[in-house]
């Protein structure tokens, strides 16, 4: 059975052991030579060329190699017939609960402060509330957003999440829709967003959300660039309404050089790195998903391609 993985070339080198460890008849194929059309049964993908998984007539499955599908949902020749299923690893999941847990503690204790001050050898001491008087508000309560909410509520914090549709967690003040985003925002003073990108999120945090946060939150965006008005966020910080703004996703990735984030002194960025797919866990997901196509069994984490995630 013959499997098309398509990704940046480095990642073929660390994923094919553990995939033919892992699924002992498979055939991997990579780009550009992956032989005849015909042969490819699944696709393990991220970021493929536009219309190419169109023209593979044998396709039974789409893996996407992240927990977002907005890098398949975007190409307008995406099949539709195909199921298209997601990412959900334990291994990306812990790796963004740390980055997210590591930046609201940073944000939380001030340490963009420190760092400044440090450059001027200026001893400040900041006192930080205590964590139960910190309100963390996380968009997106999905597997990613719900893991990182039960951390931070065990480390105390006051979390709150806001999600589509309605969800009860222990511990956490939870918000859905429209209706209830400005109730959520209005005590969030570290805001995390953790939402897939969708027609709906696109563009989401803007100047009209920034300014129904207290004066001084801070923003934390670990889910796509596509969710952020750059602009509205430079103003708000310039403007004092927002005290910092760590980002790990952006409009255009690589950021060009010139961009205004990478000198701002209150933005902290990482290069896409908030989490990675670690081939160890996941080629078992990757494995058990083929193993459910073959034998006919209902497939785990197929993405409504119509809701958008
Ligand atoms: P899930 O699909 O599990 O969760 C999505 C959450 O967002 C759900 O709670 C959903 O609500 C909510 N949501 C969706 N649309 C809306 C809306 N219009 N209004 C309010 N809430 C909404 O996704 P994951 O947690 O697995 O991943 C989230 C995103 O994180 C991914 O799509 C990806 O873009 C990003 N990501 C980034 C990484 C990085 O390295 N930077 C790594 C991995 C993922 P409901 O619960 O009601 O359905
Ligand atoms: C993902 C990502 O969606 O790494 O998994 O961004």
């Amino acid at each position: 059975m013959a499997l098309l993985f398509i990704s940046e070339q480095n990642r073929v080198d660390s994923w094919r052991d553990y995939l033919e460890k892992e699924i002992p008849d498979l055939d991997l194929r990579t780009l550009p030579d992956y032989g005849n059309k015909e042969d490819i049964d699944y696709a393990l993908v991220w970021q493929p060329p536009s219309g190419l998984l169109k023209s593979l007539p044998n396709l039974k499955v789409i893996f996407s190699l992240g927990a977002g599908i907005d890098h398949l949902a975007s190409d307008p020749e995406l099949p539709d017939n195909i199921p298209v299923v997601r990412m959900v690893d334990p291994s990306l999941t812990s790796g963004m609960t740390e980055y997210v847990v590591m930046n609201v503690l940073n944000h939380h204790k001030g340490m963009r402060l420190y760092r400044d001050q440090q450059t001027r050898k200026e001893w400040s001491p900041h006192i930080p509330p205590v964590t139960w008087d910190r309100r963390v508000g996380i968009m997106g309560m999905g597997v990613l957003g719900s893991d990182v909410a039960g951390k931070l509520s065990y480390l105390g914090f006051d979390v709150a999440g806001w999600s589509r549709t309605h969800r009860e967690r222990p511990g956490i003040k939870t918000f859905a829709g429209a209706d209830q985003l400005d109730d959520f925002l209005r005590e969030t003073e570290i805001l995390v967003c953790l939402l897939p990108l969708t027609d709906e999120t696109f563009d989401i945090l803007n100047k009209d959300l920034f300014a129904k946060l207290p004066k001084g939150a801070s923003v934390i965006n670990a889910a796509r660039g596509g969710h952020l008005v750059e602009e509205d966020l430079i103003a708000g910080l310039d403007n004092g309404h927002l005290s910092e703004a760590t980002l790990d996703v952006f409009k255009s990735e690589p950021l060009d050089n010139d961009h205004p984030f990478w000198s701002h002194p209150k933005v902290t960025i990482t290069p896409h790195a908030a989490s990675f797919t670690h081939p160890s866990s996941s080629v078992r997901l990757i494995a058990e998903g083929i193993r459910r196509s073959e034998s006919g069994e209902e497939l785990l984490n197929v993405v409504d391609m119509k809701r958008g995630y």
